[in-house]
Parts: structure tokens; sequence; C-alpha cells
């Protein structure tokens, strides 16, 4: 299978808690590819369309005002199986109960918010990696 691209975000919880080098650390040594990678301070705008999916949901509008709280660092990764190489990383959605060894389940909790502040954002299928990309570089 030819290398494959994804949208890995280190989100605002991340870049605050002083946790991207740790982050990067784990996707380094699990031997990926950084391709590009920047600070970026999304608009409304950008965060309306990388989130179309969830748009009405409960946590919609607490997910939004988060990821504008402060700056993400947005990676382009690249290698074989990326897409779900770096969701398994990642863990599963929830930091509370995500698997130790995970970026979540090790780095975050509930913090008792309205949404989950779980660190980082990864895309979930190849045509999800195409579209984020293009909306993040
Ligand atoms: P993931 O980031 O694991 O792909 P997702 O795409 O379903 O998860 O949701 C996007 C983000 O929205 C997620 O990282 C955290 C927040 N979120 C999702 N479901 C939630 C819920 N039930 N309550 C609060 N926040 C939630
Ligand atoms: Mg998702």
């Amino acid at each position: 299978m030819p290398t494959e691209e994804t949208l890995v975000l280190v989100k605002p919880d991340g870049v605050a808690r002083g946790l991207t080098g740790a982050i990067l650390h784990r996707i380094e040594a699990k031997g990926y590819a950084l391709v590009d990678i920047k600070l970026v301070e999304p608009d409304r705008d950008l965060l309306e369309q990388h989130y179309a999916e969830h748009a009405g949901k409960p946590f919609y509008e607490p997910l939004l005002d988060f990821m504008l709280s402060g700056p993400s660092v947005a990676i382009r990764l690249a290698g074989n199986r990326v897409i779900e190489g770096f969701r398994s990383l990642a863990g599963t959605t929830d930091p509370t109960t995500a698997a130790p060894g995970t970026i979540r389940g090790d780095f975050g909790r509930d913090w008792g918010l309205k949404v989950q502040q779980n660190l980082v954002h990864g895309s979930d299928s190849p045509e999800s990696a195409a579209r984020e990309l293009q909306i993040w570089f």
C-alpha cells in the first residue's frame, strides 16, 4: 500500500499544558514522518468546516469554543496506514476511559466540561484526511 497522509492536531489543551513535545515524541517514536507542522490560531469559519459533521450536536458549540481558546499545532503526518495508526496512538475519544499507553489515556481526563478536552485530533478516513489537510494547510 502506498504511503498515506493524515491531519493530526495538538489541540489547545495539549499546547497550553506543554504536552506538544511529549506527543510529537510518541509520533516520531512510532516511526511516522512529519511532512509539515505549524502553530495555527483557527478562526470560527475554519473550525465550522473542520467539524461540519458535528454541527447541531450538543457538544458542538462547546467544541468550537474550546478550539478557539488558544492555538493548535497542525501536523501533516505520513506513513503506511498512518490514519489508523495515529488513531490507535491517540486512544478513544473519552480520555477518562482511553487505554493507558495512549496519548488520551495517559495525559487526559474529564475536566467536568461540556466537551471532551482530549488533546489531539486525527483524521478518521482517507476522505477525511484529504478534506481536513486542505482546510488546515
Ligand atoms: P474523535 O476526536 O475521537 O474523532 P469525534 O470526531 O466523534 O471524536 O468528536 C470530535 C470531538 O468532539 C472529540 O474529540 C471531542 C468532542 N466530543 C465528541 N463526542 C463528545 C461527547 N459525547 N461529549 C463531549 N464532547 C464530545
Ligand atoms: Mg473525529
